[in-house]
C-alpha cells in the first residue's frame, strides 16, 4: 500500500518500468523479430493486427466522447485522423492494409475479418469498452503502452528485410509512419496523465490501468500463438459435424 504518492519523476519511472511486460517480449513478437515466423504466421499476425487498428479510431472516438476539455480534445482527435486519414493523408488503416497486401494477404479477406480468432477480438473489444467506460484520464492513461512502442516498430523496421525479403517493402510505411505518431501521441498521453493521477491511490490506479493494457496486448498474442504456432486454433479438436451448413440437428 503506497502511503505517500510518488513524486512526478518517480511516478514517470514507475509507468516506465511496465515496459518490462510489454509485448515486444512476447514469443510470437520475439519469433517474428528474429526471422522465425512462417508466411501464414506473419499473416496470421497482420490479419489480427488489423482489428486492432480499426478499434483504435473508435476507441479513441469514446475518450473524446467522454472529454470535457477542448484543449485536450483538439489535440487527441488528431490521432483519429491518423488512423481514418483525412485530405491529403491515407492514414493508418490504409497503409495497414497495403501492408496486408505485402505479406500476401488480399485487402478483401484482411476487411472481412475472417481471420480474427476469438481471443484478440474479446482483448480489443475489452480496449474499447473501457475507454468508453472509464474517465478520458483513465482511457489516457491506458494508450501509455506505446511509450515502448516506437522501439517495437524501429526493430520490425531493421529486422524484418532481411529475415522476410519475400515481403514487399511498401509494407512497412505503417510502422515508418507510426515511430513520428506514436512519439507525439506519448508526448501528450504523458503529461495527462503525470498531471492527473496525484494521490498516492490515483497513481497505483494508473500502474493498473497501464498493466491492464498491457494484457491486452499479450492476450492477443496469446491467441496468435495458440492458433499459428501451437495449431490449435479454437475448435481445431472438435470433428467438423457431417451435417455442418445442412442444419438437419441430426447427429
Ligand atoms: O499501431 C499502434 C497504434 O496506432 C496504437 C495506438 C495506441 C493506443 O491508443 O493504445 N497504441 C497503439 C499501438 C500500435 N501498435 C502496436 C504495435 O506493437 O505495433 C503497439 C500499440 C501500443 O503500444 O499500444
Amino acid at each position: 500500500m503506497l502511503k505517500k504518492p510518488y513524486s512526478r519523476d518517480e511516478f514517470e519511472a514507475k509507468l516506465r518500468g511496465k515496459g518490462a511486460y510489454y509485448h515486444i517480449h512476447h514469443p510470437f513478437h520475439i519469433a517474428m523479430n528474429s526471422g522465425q515466423c512462417t508466411q501464414k504466421q506473419i499473416q496470421g499476425w497482420v490479419a489480427n493486427r488489423y482489428y486492432y487498428q480499426i478499434m483504435i479510431p473508435v476507441k479513441d472516438a469514446n475518450v473524446l466522447a467522454n472529454c470535457t476539455d477542448q484543449e485536450v480534445r483538439k489535440k487527441w482527435v488528431q490521432r483519429i485522423l491518423d488512423h481514418d486519414g483525412y485530405d491529403g493523408s491515407e492514414g493508418g488503416i490504409e497503409a495497414w492494409l497495403r501492408l496486408g497486401e505485402s505479406v500476401g494477404l488480399t485487402r478483401e479477406e484482411v476487411q472481412s475479418l475472417e481471420h480474427v480468432l476469438p481471443g484478440v477480438r474479446f482483448a480489443v473489444d475489452a480496449y474499447v469498452n473501457f475507454a468508453r467506460k472509464a474517465s478520458w484520464q483513465e482511457a489516457a492513461c491506458s494508450s501509455l503502452t506505446e511509450m515502448f512502442a516506437p522501439n517495437i516498430h524501429q526493430k520490425r523496421l531493421e529486422a524484418w528485410p532481411a529475415h522476410y525479403p519475400w515481403i514487399d517493402k511498401s509494407g512497412y510505411d505503417y510502422f515508418r509512419t507510426r515511430l513520428g505518431e506514436a512519439r507525439r501521441d506519448v508526448e501528450h498521453g504523458l503529461e495527462l496523465t503525470l498531471n492527473h493521477f496525484q494521490s498516492a491511490e490515483s497513481q497505483l490506479r494508473a500502474l493498473d490501468i497501464l498493466q491492464f493494457k498491457l494484457d491486452v496486448l499479450w492476450t492477443m498474442l496469446d491467441a496468435m500463438s495458440l492458433a499459428y504456432v501451437h495449431d490449435q486454433a479454437p475448435y481445431f479438436n472438435v470433428e467438423r459435424c457431417s451435417t455442418e451448413g445442412a442444419g438437419s440437428g441430426s447427429d
